[in-house]
């Protein structure tokens, strides 16, 4: 078999790999992918500074042309990637589409801010000067991605990366080489200098530990876990390194008895178990009011039945298979976990055996469960999801506040009083009225408070924050 290397200065070079296997039917292996040494980050990171000073200085054009390029071909390809990403990730192939689809937004719009960036004239304090305050690129930006998104997440990071004129190195997570991999050989094509994008697969305890050390990396930017996080804000305070960070979530919705019952009760099947719940922004604590808590939880467990688990790229899944065993063991844990500490259990809980091997888990429900015990405090990341019952909306704005997260946060309202009091007080990056907690849009601000999210926000115009540096000149005239 092939096998997929790395791509660093403009070469693809590596003979160590791994295979990439699907979670939907371990028998699959997708291909071959290079696993990275200390080595290749320290080349790639030598590559990228070199390249820095040119394409910092690039025309504005030239960087215009190859982020449009890029998101023409997803589009272009968009059958073939979806279902990598399908067959990588395990989540189903509708929802690969939506986010193959995402991806090529995500370069379109950074396309378009190489034209729209601007800065201010004015005038000094001081007579007779004037002063410019302008963006410069930061320098070389290290990306390390996250498994659950193996395409929109990268997309998100090295567009405005590139945009904003720096260069990069990229270590996608090691479960999901595939789309990265697609991903640069499209960036390349589409006319990028030497060294201005490098690729280095590999496991994080080797490739991303080798980013964390090399003082030439600027700045960092990294989506994944509240532990890796901390580890990355260590390292990057100790190299003086800018450094931008999204981790977990345990996003309330809440659901009053005013709520629309059909459409809360989709609204939280898609938040809590869409994407088999590994979103950081997936609703993991349903806080529901007393008045409706009997009926939501009756029609949530009937919706619950309805949902077919099963290989992700079969027509009529709904919720693929957990990404791997290591993830499912977690979330067996868990689901042991709710058990002992008195919360009942609802609905699933059990593995599935499908036609083909994989890690399948039934979507799982806890009622009972209060916001102190552990399911309803440290982030699962799977299809499993706790009702909390409440007297009132008072209550429930006090128990989805009280987290060490806040990344996003749901009500199910009719009442406009609710809905906007919830808007203006809910201690969480995004709040969603009578909508799924997970599903962002690609050109508005992503991000969160507390242990979710340190840094500025991702996506939109906001990107700038982090992927430029600011200038303030003076001249005397
Ligand atoms: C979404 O909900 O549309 O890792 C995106 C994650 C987030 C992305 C969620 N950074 O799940």
């Amino acid at each position: 078999m092939m096998i997929h290397q790395n791509f660093i200065a403009g070469e693809w070079v590596g003979t160590e790999a791994s295979k990439n296997i699907s979670p939907s039917n371990t028998n699959h292996v997708i291909g071959m992918y290079a696993q990275g040494s200390a080595k290749d980050v320290t080349n790639a990171i030598a590559a990228a500074k070199a390249a820095f000073p040119a394409w910092s200085r690039s025309g504005i054009l030239e960087r215009n042309a190859i982020l449009r390029k890029t998101a023409d071909e997803i589009v272009a390809r968009k059958e073939e990637l979806s279902a990598l990403l399908a067959r990588e990730e395990g989540k189903t192939l509708p929802e690969a589409v939506g986010e193959v689809i995402r991806a090529a937004q995500i370069f379109d719009f950074f396309a378009g801010e190489t034209l729209r960036l601007t800065g201010d004239a004015v005038p000094s304090a001081r007579p007779n000067i004037g002063v410019e305050v302008t963006r410069e690129p930061l320098g070389v930006i290290g990306i390390i991605t996250p498994w659950n998104f193996p395409i929109a997440i990268p997309a998100w990071k090295i567009a405005p990366a590139l945009a904003y004129g720096n260069t990069v190195v990229f270590k996608p997570a090691d479960l999901v080489p595939g789309c990265a991999w697609a991903i640069v050989d499209i960036l390349n094509r589409a006319g990028l200098q030497k060294g201005v994008l490098n690729l280095v697969m590999g496991r994080g305890s080797v490739v991303g530990q080798a980013m964390l050390e090399n003082p030439d990396l600027a700045g960092i930017t990294f989506t994944g876990s509240t532990g890796t996080g901390k580890r990355v804000a260590l390292a990057s305070v100790e190299h003086n390194r800018k450094f931008q960070l999204e981790m977990g979530g345990k996003n309330p919705m809440v659901v009053l008895d005013d709520a629309d019952l059909d459409l809360a009760v989709e609204t939280a099947a898609n938040s809590s178990f869409f994407s088999t719940g590994q979103r950081c922004t997936a609703s993991s604590r349903l806080i529901v009011t007393e008045g409706i808590h009997d009926r939501f939880v009756a029609a949530l467990t009937e919706k619950l039945k309805t949902l077919n688990v099963d290989n992700a790229m079969k027509a009529g899944t709904h919720i693929g298979p957990v990404v791997d065993e290591k993830q499912l063991k977690t979330n067996i844990d868990y689901i042991e976990i709710g058990k002992q500490e008195g919360a009942q259990l609802a609905f699933g809980g059990e593995l599935l055996k499908r036609d083909t091997p994989g890690f399948y888990l039934q979507p799982t429900l806890f009622t009972e469960a209060t916001n102190q015990m552990r399911i309803s405090r440290e982030e699962i990341f799977g299809p499993v999801a706790s009702i909390i019952r409440v007297k009132n909306y008072d209550e429930a704005l006090e128990v989805a506040n009280d987290s060490p997260f806040g990344l996003s946060a749901g009500i199910a309202t009719t009442s406009l009083k609710y809905a906007t009091h919830f808007k203006r007080n809910s201690e969480a990056g995004m709040v969603m009225v009578n909508l799924p907690t997970a599903g962002v849009d690609f050109h508005v601000p992503f991000g969160g408070r507390k242990a979710s999210s340190f840094g500025p926000r991702e996506q939109g115009k906001y990107a700038a924050e982090f992927f430029t540096v600011m200038k303030t000149s003076y001249t005397a005239a």
